[in-house]
């Protein structure tokens, strides 16, 4: 194996000819006028500056023979690294012994190679035969020499020679005699007019491309672990080293060094102690103090808390160091132990944790996740590479669910907890005896996990209030009449409205009255006041509600009145209370019984003839057989249903119309007729004739609905 650092020997003619054109200080003129000449040089130039790698050599008139007198020289080169190989082609100078008189000598700086004379078959002379001759270097020379001694004139033609430049084996060159050693120190390559020097494993070539030296071994060590030693390592290396090594891992992971036994670096006893003057390992460490060792005791374990560290190991070329070897290890960078959350869990626990570990904060139940004054739904955090989590931890507070929802007609008290925190609970009412819960009971809510106000069933719609009907607060002890009638004590009938139309109504919803259609019939919405909540005329007067629409049946007939039944919707609703409440409508399967007691009331005429009352008054009438009353009233309809007594009496009269005739069941009242029309007022043997609301039932809904 070869060490990879082989460098190419540049020709040190090369090299300074470079030099000298290439000076850094010239400027940009003298490049300019430098390039001119360089071209225009090469073009004169060639045949001296480029070697020649062949050529040709005669003798002058060769092949005439050559004239007396010569002294003709040839310097031959060919390019570094080379040697020149010439060739006779043909010889023929005249022969004498030792070629004393004409002869073709080869030089070699200097030094003869060859002298030669003579032909190939001449008996004296030296001729050179088949045999080439071979320059120990890139240079040849050749001198032909001739004296005037010919009398005889000599026909001998001279010489022709071919020469050929060949590969110097530069490797197997002899060492110089100057002591410098081999060409190389460990291995030679030849190349083609050069060579190249190369080291053994282990070791690396110096600045002088020619020797070997023992490798540091040096370099980026980025592998998790890895093993650094110094050169030769456990025996002494050359002196004079210089090796830089660098230990850089990925960030987030700490080095640690972990030095062998067998450590000894030279060091200087001092009166200080120990110092590394002239051999030492130095450990520079990011942000420290560089530390410098040596001595014959190991380190052992180095916890740099670095991802990086760069060891420089240096001795000079004096004094004794065996070095040192280590094993390098890493650990992922720690992240302090999270504090405790209160009201909350951080997950997972572990004694410690490293960089990349992950950690969740999860509240207790009730509580939420706060981050920068900002609920947050999750949290997790990661140790980072710089031993510090990527974001604080955060904090639990108790869940609130705020104000619950107000409850119209009702109301919610607080039954326990705190601020309408989790776990509070309040309880919904409706305002009693007017409104009641639908559904029945009163609910309870309480504050969930989820911020919300939950029911038992996991509900979170509030719950509704609904008027209750029929059921005044006061009820009516004295059996009493309109026409025939008394005065309806306060909050007895607390359905029962008066219209500025003449004629009366009443509630059955916070939003709606009924009437007769015969009332409203003709009758702008805006002109329809209201009134309602008091039994005294001039009282009741003062608070006019308004209309928002008017509603007579569609089907209404002003001659037979049959359809007699409106509806008007208020302008703002009611709030129901012991003055005003809705009275009830008929069931679905409600009957009219005949003989049924049911209560009429009204602010109409006492008598047939008399004034309306100034108070509100009512009777108790019985429901009156169909047939009976049919006869007696002329033609009614299945709309209509009549109410009285035979013997007279007690009936409604002129005002009346409108007015509320209301059965009860077990105490609640319902509205089973309007006020409609009769035959003058309690007469014997008349009635008073009703809208039957019990057929109405689904107009009424589909009105309400609709409006
Ligand atoms: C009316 O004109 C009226 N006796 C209402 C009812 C009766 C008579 C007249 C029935 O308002």
């Amino acid at each position: 194996m070869f060490h990879l650092n082989v460098r190419h020997l540049l020709p040190q003619q090369q090299v300074s000819s470079l030099t000298n054109i290439f000076n850094p200080e010239m400027g940009w003129t003298h490049w300019i006028i430098l390039f001119l000449f360089v071209s225009v040089c090469e073009c004169w130039l060639q045949p001296d500056s480029d070697p020649q790698m062949h050529g040709e050599v005669k003798s002058p008139q060769y092949p005439q023979p050559y004239p007396p007198n010569l002294q003709e020289q040839w310097d031959l080169s060919v390019a570094e690294g080379y040697q020149i190989q010439l060739t006779f082609t043909h010889m023929d100078i005249e022969a004498s012994a030792g070629c004393h008189y004409d002869a073709l000598t080869v030089l070699y700086e200097g030094k003869v190679l060859g002298k030669f004379c003579g032909s190939e078959h001449s008996a004296d002379g030296h001729h050179p035969g088949n045999q080439s001759i071979l320059s120990p270097g890139n240079r040849l020379t050749l001198i032909f020499q001739t004296d005037n001694n010919n009398p005889e004139r000599h026909q001998n033609v001279g010489f022709s020679a071919q020469y050929q430049a060949i590969d110097l084996d530069e490797c197997s060159s002899p060492a110089p005699e100057d002591g410098s050693g081999p060409v190389c120190d460990q291995i030679c390559l030849n190349t083609l007019g050069s060579y190249l020097c190369s080291c053994h494993h282990g070791y690396e070539l110096r600045s002088d491309q020619r020797s070997c030296m023992l490798s540091c071994g040096g370099g980026i060590f980025d592998e998790p672990e890895g093993h650094l030693s110094s050169p030769g390592y456990p025996n002494s290396p050359p002196h004079a080293v210089s090796c830089q090594y660098v230990i850089a891992v990925e960030s987030g992971f700490t080095v640690s060094l972990s030095f062998s036994d067998n450590f000894q670096i030279e060091s200087v006893d001092t009166e200080q102690g120990l110092n590394c003057l002239h051999h030492w390992l130095q450990l520079t460490i990011p942000d420290r103090e560089p530390i410098k060792l040596c001595g014959s005791k190991s380190p052992g374990l180095i916890a740099t808390n670095s991802n990086t560290v760069k060891l420089e190991y240096h001795t000079d070329d004096q004094g004794l160091s065996n070095g040192w070897s280590l094993d390098y290890s890493t650990h992922r960078v720690q992240c302090p132990v999270p504090d405790n959350v209160a009201k909350g869990r951080v997950t997972p626990i572990l004694s410690e944790y490293f960089y990349r570990d992950h950690i969740f904060v999860r509240c207790d139940l009730g509580y939420k996740l706060m981050m920068d004054g900002q609920e947050i739904e999750s949290f997790s955090t990661t140790c980072q590479n710089n031993g510090q989590w990527h974001l604080p931890l955060p904090e639990c507070h108790i869940i609130d669910c705020g104000e619950p929802e107000p409850l119209l007609n009702g109301g919610v008290t607080f039954l326990s907890g705190f601020q309408n925190r989790y776990g509070s609970v309040v309880q919904y009412h409706c305002n009693e005896p007017f409104y009641s819960p639908l559904g029945g009971v009163n609910v309870t809510f309480t504050c969930e996990a989820d911020g919300k106000w939950k029911s038992k069933h996991n509900s979170v719609v509030t719950p509704t209030c609904l008027p209750v009907c029929g059921q005044p607060t006061k009820h009516i002890s004295v059996y009493g009449r309109i026409v025939g009638g008394d005065d309806a004590p306060d909050d007895t009938i607390p359905w029962q409205v008066q219209l500025n139309a003449g004629g009366g109504g009443m509630v059955i919803a916070d939003r709606w009255i009924m009437t007769a259609a015969h009332l409203v019939k003709n009758i702008g919405n805006n002109t329809i006041q209201i009134y309602m909540g008091h039994t005294d005329v001039k009282t009741l007067m003062r608070f006019p509600v308004y209309a928002a629409s008017v509603h007579p049946h569609p089907d209404y007939n002003p001659e037979i009145y049959n359809n007699d039944i409106a509806l008007i919707k208020l302008r703002d609703p009611i709030t129901f209370s012991s003055s005003i409440m809705p009275i009830c409508l008929p069931a679905e399967n409600a009957t009219y019984v005949t003989g049924m007691m049911g209560l009429l009331s009204g602010f109409g005429r006492i008598t047939e003839y008399g004034p309306t009352s100034a108070k509100l008054r009512y009777v108790h009438i019985p429901v009156v057989n169909q047939k009976i009353c049919s006869e007696a009233m002329g033609k009614l309809t299945n709309n209509m249903v009549c109410a009285g007594v035979p013997e007279g009496g007690k009936d409604s009269c002129s005002g009346d119309a409108g007015n509320p005739y209301a059965l009860s069941d077990d105490g609640q009242f319902w509205a089973a007729g309007i006020s409609s029309w009769g035959v003058g007022c309690a007469r014997p043997g008349k009635y008073g004739v009703y809208t039957r609301v019990g057929n109405y039932l689904d107009w009424i809904n589909k009105t309400m609905q609709e409006n």
